[in-house]
């Protein structure tokens, strides 16, 4: 699917209604939402991260891209979301202590939920106690989410804090994570993005990639 260079400057320069407009329209002209997700969305929102690192913008623009991102995923949630099977299993992701950055994690959840899964979204800035805590009601998968170097290092006392329940499998990702890292720290499994998270999960659960 090609660049949708309207919704990619909407984005860009955060302008929230204009987004909201644009991706309602290409939801009602049938469009691959995911793949419009993967070629523009998202891509557009690391822009802002690549002017930010060039001190070309700064957080306010970096907020308010994310905000305008967020509208175009609030009118894509349903469609996402929409899977109408018994629970797979019982999953719970938040952003781990320190790291506020959540389009990411929020468009896992999506996918999870999408595919069956029972999600206990956590939030951002998550302690260990919050995540015993979803265990505690029934988390099956911890999934651990960060976007920054200065935060990656919180799922190391995570995974070591769950390392004696065998029965409890953890899932690393972010913009932060790498293959090695997550091996290096213990992860059951690393998810490069959103689709890859439900692959990941399954994977930690000895499930097949796909559903049946
Ligand atoms: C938007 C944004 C913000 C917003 C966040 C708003 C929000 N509600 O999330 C605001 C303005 C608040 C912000 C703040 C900061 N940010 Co910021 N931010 C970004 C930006 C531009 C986009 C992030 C994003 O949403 N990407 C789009 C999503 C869809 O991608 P994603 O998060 O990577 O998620 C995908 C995958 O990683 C994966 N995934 C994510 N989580 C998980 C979990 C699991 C289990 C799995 C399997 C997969 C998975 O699936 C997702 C979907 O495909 C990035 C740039 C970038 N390249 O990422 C910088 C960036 C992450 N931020 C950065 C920085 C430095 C900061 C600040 C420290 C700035 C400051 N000086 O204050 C603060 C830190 C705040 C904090 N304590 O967390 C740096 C990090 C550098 C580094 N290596 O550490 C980046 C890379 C920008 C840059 N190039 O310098 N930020």
């Amino acid at each position: 699917m090609a660049i949708n260079d309207e919704l990619w400057d909407a984005i860009v320069f955060g302008e929230r209604d204009v987004v909201a407009e644009i991706v309602q329209e290409q939801v009602d002209a049938g469009v691959n939402v995911v793949e419009m997700l993967n070629t523009t969305m998202i891509p557009a929102l690391r822009e802002v991260g690549n002017q930010f690192s060039r001190n070309e913008v700064f957080i306010p623009e970096m907020l308010v891209a994310a905000k305008a991102m967020q509208a175009g995923m609030d009118i894509l949630e349903p469609l996402l979301v929409q899977s109408g099977r018994e629970p797979v299993a019982r999953v719970c992701i938040g952003s781990v202590k320190g790291d506020l950055h959540d389009i990411g994690k929020n468009l896992v959840v999506m996918m999870l939920k999408g595919s069956g899964f029972e999600v206990d979204d956590l939030g951002v800035d998550c302690r260990i106690d919050t995540y015993q805590a979803a265990v505690d009601r029934g988390a099956q998968v911890v999934c651990l989410s960060a976007l920054l170097s200065t935060t990656r290092g919180e799922m190391r006392p995570v995974i070591e804090h769950f390392s004696a329940r065998d029965d409890i499998k953890i899932v690393v990702g972010g913009a932060a994570i790498t293959p090695d890292f997550a091996r290096e720290i213990g992860a059951d499994e690393f998810g490069v993005d959103a689709s890859d998270a439900v692959r990941a999960v399954r994977s930690s659960l000895g499930l097949a990639a796909t559903a049946a």
